[in-house]
C-alpha cells in the first residue's frame, strides 16, 4: 500500500519531519511517500498562501496517480485543495485538520486547536464547521510562531504545552489537536504533560487513509467529485487543463466512475 504524504508548502525540511511522523504509525505494508509541492509558498498562513499552495498540492497529486499512489494525505492544516485533490485522485485523500478533528471527535466532548499564527484561527474555525458537530471544537488558540520558526525554537514544546494548558482551562475541553504539520514531533511530549490525548494529524491522516484502503474504500465519483469537465486552462494554469484532449502533466487516472 503506497499511501503520499503531501507537504502543500515548499520546505522540504518540514517534510522531512512529516515523513518522520507518518513512518512511525504507518506499520507493515504501508510504504510513505512524503513529498515536498514543487511550486508555491515556502509556508501557508495566511488565505492567499493558501490559494496558490493548491497548484502545487494537485501537481504532486497527479505525479501521484501517474506513479500508482494508493491514496494521499494532505499535510497543511488549511487542508487546502482537499475537495480538488478528491476529483484527481483515484484513492482516498484526507487532510490533516479533518483527519484529527474527526478523531477529536471521538475522544472528548469537546477539543481546542493550538495553531500556529493568529491570523490562521479563521480557517481553523471554518474547517471545525465542516467537519464536527457545532460545539465539539471549543477554541481555537495560537501560540504566535510562525511556521518556519516552529523548528528553530528551542522553547516550542513549552510554548505549544502552555498555550495547550490554557486552552482545556478556557475553553473547557478534553482534548488538544495540534493546528499545524510542523507541530507533528510535539504530540507525546505535550500529551504526557497535560495529560490528555493531543493528537497530530499527520499520524490520524495516514492511519484513517490506511483504514479507508484497508476497507477497500475510496472517493465517490458519483456526484460532486466525479472527473473535473474537459475545458482548456490558459497561460501558466495550462498544463492543469483536464480531458481528453488535454496534454496535460496534471491529469488523474482512471476510476471507477
Ligand atoms: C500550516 C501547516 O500545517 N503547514 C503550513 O505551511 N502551515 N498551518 C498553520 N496553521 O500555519
Amino acid at each position: 500500500m503506497r499511501i503520499r504524504v503531501v507537504n502543500p508548502n515548499t520546505t522540504a525540511a518540514m517534510t522531512a519531519l512529516i515523513g518522520a511522523s507518518a513512518r512511525a504509525v504507518a506499520g507493515p505494508g504501508v510504504l510513505v511517500e512524503a513529498v515536498t509541492s514543487a511550486m508555491g509558498p515556502a509556508s501557508i498562513e495566511s488565505h492567499y498562501d493558501e490559494a496558490l499552495s493548491v497548484p502545487g498540492l494537485l501537481a504532486a497529486v497527479a505525479e501521484g496517480e501517474a506513479e500508482g499512489a494508493d491514496g494521499y494525505v494532505i499535510a497543511c492544516f488549511g487542508d487546502p485543495g482537499l475537495d480538488a485533490a478528491r476529483e484527481l485522485a483515484r484513492g482516498p485523500v484526507v487532510g490533516i485538520a479533518e483527519a484529527a478533528m474527526h478523531a477529536a471527535a471521538l475522544l472528548g466532548r469537546g477539543f481546542s486547536v493550538v495553531t500556529t499564527l493568529d491570523r490562521t484561527r479563521g480557517r481553523a474555525w471554518d474547517l471545525a464547521a465542516r467537519y464536527v458537530a457545532p460545539g465539539a471544537c471549543r477554541g481555537v488558540h495560537a501560540c504566535a510562531i510562525p511556521v518556519l520558526s516552529l523548528d528553530a525554537d528551542p522553547h516550542l514544546a513549552d510554548r505549544v504545552t502552555a498555550v495547550a494548558r490554557l486552552a482545556l482551562d478556557q475553553d473547557g475541553s478534553d482534548v488538544i489537536v495540534l493546528g499545524c504539520a510542523g507541530m507533528t514531533a510535539l504530540c507525546d511530549t505535550v500529551s504526557s504533560r497535560l495529560g490528555v490525548p493531543v493528537i497530530d494529524g499527520v499520524a490520524a491522516g495516514v492511519l484513517l487513509v490506511r483504514s479507508l484502503l484497508t476497507l477497500r474504500l475510496s472517493t465517490s465519483a458519483h456526484g460532486e467529485y466525479a472527473r473535473p469537465p474537459a475545458k482548456d486552462y490558459t497561460g501558466a494554469l495550462a498544463g492543469f487543463a483536464q480531458g481528453e484532449s488535454a496534454k496535460s502533466p496534471v491529469s488523474r487516472g482512471s476510476r471507477a466512475m
